[in-house]
């Protein structure tokens, strides 16, 4: 059976992530989703990239752009905003190319610029950050799928019904949060949490962290709708 797996943000966790690879064994047949925040704040953003890019030939992997990756973006493009990018997190991710920008490869590059704005399938919606229910998929604005986090109040069920899979919010104590419609599955690896891999139809998990350490699980029930 193919499988549908959406991965957590990885935010240059090198090491966890060649962990969880090896565990999910990605077969051809198999769709891989990056949630985004590949880069920064982590040590090896270059390790990271690298690594996603040589999955391309394995399975079908779809990675999609977080609000890391767009700040990477228009830091390299000026330097206000190469500033505002450097103090938060990118100065992690230059020095995983050594401290310069000109040793980025041009095939991470390249990487990077294919990532999508979000991915759909039959069942579930996978996109950065966060929704408005009301809006349709291919209008929802920037400022909420690639920025907004998501607190104590969840955004209601998306209208077209389809379950939303989501990143950006670290969720402190590890676990991916079930909120039945809309599921999180950024679980702080690098703040000495665990990087998760969700199989979107069985509810099976796959985790690992920055100690190379793994564990796995099943998603748990919904929590109650407040
Ligand atoms: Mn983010």
């Amino acid at each position: 059976m193919p499988r549908t797996i959406a991965i957590g943000d990885i935010h240059g966790c090198a090491v966890a992530l060649t962990r969880l690879l090896q565990e999910l064994a990605p077969q051809k047949s198999d769709t891989i989703v990056g949630i985004g925040d590949y880069v920064d704040r982590g040590l090896d953003s270059n390790g990271v990239i690298e690594t996603l890019v040589d999955l391309v030939s394995v399975c079908h992997l779809v990675p999609l752009i977080g609000n890391h990756e767009l700040m990477m973006f228009t830091g390299l493009q000026n330097r206000q905003d190469f500033e505002f990018w450097v103090q938060h997190g990118g100065g992690q991710t230059l020095s995983s190319y050594g401290g310069k920008t000109e040793n980025i490869p041009q095939h991470h590059m390249t990487f990077l610029n294919h990532c999508l704005k979000f991915y759909e399938t039959d069942t579930h919606i996978f996109l950065h950050a966060n929704y408005v229910p009301e809006i349709p998929l291919h209008q929802q604005p920037d400022e909420v799928i690639f920025w907004e986090h998501i607190k104590e109040t969840v955004p209601g069920p998306h209208q077209s019904g389809k379950t939303v899979v989501v990143g950006h919010t670290p969720q402190s104590d590890g676990l991916v949060r079930n909120c039945g419609h809309l599921q999180i599955i950024d679980t702080f690896c690098y703040g000495d949490g665990w990087l998760t891999a969700l199989d979107v139809d069985s509810g099976k998990i796959w985790q690992t962290n920055n100690a190379g350490d793994f564990r796995e699980s099943m998603l748990g029930p919904p929590e109650p709708a407040a």
